[in-house]
């Protein structure tokens, strides 16, 4: 399973709106003799990925797939026929898809003689390469991580405005490897004005990465002449967080990264529209600049937005924090 999940994690970005699914096929001794992955939309799912490769040698075979095998003719025939054609015995998945078109995989495979177990690194795969895409399939909204980087005491800039850069080389990296994984990155207007963002994936000589997440700017407020964004971006004329997840899970967007400013974040976290938070925490002390969000509807500290962290870990000197709301 955990190399399904790293075949999972290959085409993260790419398989939108279906999710990025993983999956390996063991011929009879154990041998893993296949890998696959979701291809983009109207492309073959993972399932028939890894048989393809695998051939004859799943004839009696175990494939272990991240998200139960869909039991549906969509855009492509259902995998549990190809399972079932290729001689598989027995299946192994992770998540149960929550998708009422494509589920009930499991019992048409048990219904056809082949042993399924479910729940196997069940909370690895929902946390991680599926999570986006389950909240989507429940929701119908795409899923918002809003990311920022803040000093120690939780300034995203000095007094006089300068904020470059805040957080660690290492930091800034990462977060453009993340942006490639991704659907779309939303900013305001007021930071495209301010910061003129580009908000392309790059490598660490500045080389745009082949994978480009949609950028996309929220305000009412037209974008200024020269900027970056002018022509690349959906610009959408509303400051509604509900209307902007309606205009992209529309498109097909489902995994989105919320970047600023701290009105856009407000609105968000105010409309109870933030998924996840990752904040790059860097080792530095600003004093008086900006907070990181403004106007998220808390007055009094009964209202505060509690989250659970989900992990800590350092990127570089800074400390990069994942938490999740509490339900
Ligand atoms: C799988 N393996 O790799 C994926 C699955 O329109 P289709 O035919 O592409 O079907 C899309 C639905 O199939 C999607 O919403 C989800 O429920 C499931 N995705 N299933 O067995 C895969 N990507
Ligand atoms: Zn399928």
């Amino acid at each position: 399973m955990r190399l399904a999940i790293a075949e999972s994690e290959r085409v993260r970005g790419t398989t939108s709106p279906n999710p990025p699914v993983g999956c390996v096929v063991l011929d009879r001794n154990g041998e893993a003799v296949g890998f696959g992955a979701t291809q983009p939309v109207g492309g073959p799912h993972a399932e028939v990925m890894a048989l393809k490769q695998a051939g004859a040698r799943a004839q009696g075979g175990t494939a272990v797939v991240t998200l139960e095998p869909c039991a549906h003719y969509g855009r492509t025939p259902p995998c549990t026929e190809a399972l079932r054609e290729a001689g598989i015995e027995h299946v192994v998945h992770a998540v149960s898809d929550p998708n009422p078109r494509a589920a009930g995989g499991a019992k048409v495979l048990t219904d056809s003689g082949i042993t399924v177990e479910s729940g196997l690194l069940e909370r690895e795969v929902s946390r991680g390469p599926l999570r986006a895409w389950l909240h989507y399939a429940r929701t119908g909204r795409p899923h918002v991580t809003w990311k920022y980087a803040a000093s120690l005491d939780g300034r995203t800039a000095a007094q006089d405005g300068t904020s470059q850069w805040i957080s660690s080389e290492t930091s800034r990296a990462e977060v453009h490897d993340q942006r490639a994984k991704l659907d779309a990155i939303i900013v305001g207007s007021g930071t495209v004005r301010k910061d003129d963002p580009a908000l392309t994936a790059r490598d660490a000589g500045g080389i745009p990465l082949a994978r480009q997440p949609l950028p996309v700017v929220v305000g009412m407020s037209d974008l200024p002449a020269g900027a970056k964004l002018r022509h690349t971006a959906l610009h959408l004329r509303t400051r509604v967080p509900d209307e902007v997840l309606d205009a992209l899970a529309a498109r097909g967007v489902v995994d989105v990264l919320l970047e600023g400013g701290p009105t856009l974040a407000g609105a968000f976290i105010g409309a109870g529209r933030v998924d996840r938070v990752l904040a790059y925490i860097a080792p530095a002390l600003l004093g008086d600049g900006p907070a990181a969000v403004l106007g998220a509807g808390v007055s009094t500290i009964t209202d505060a937005v509690r989250l659970t962290v989900e992990d800590v870990t350092m990127s570089g000197p800074d400390v990069r924090i994942s938490a999740v709301p509490r339900t």
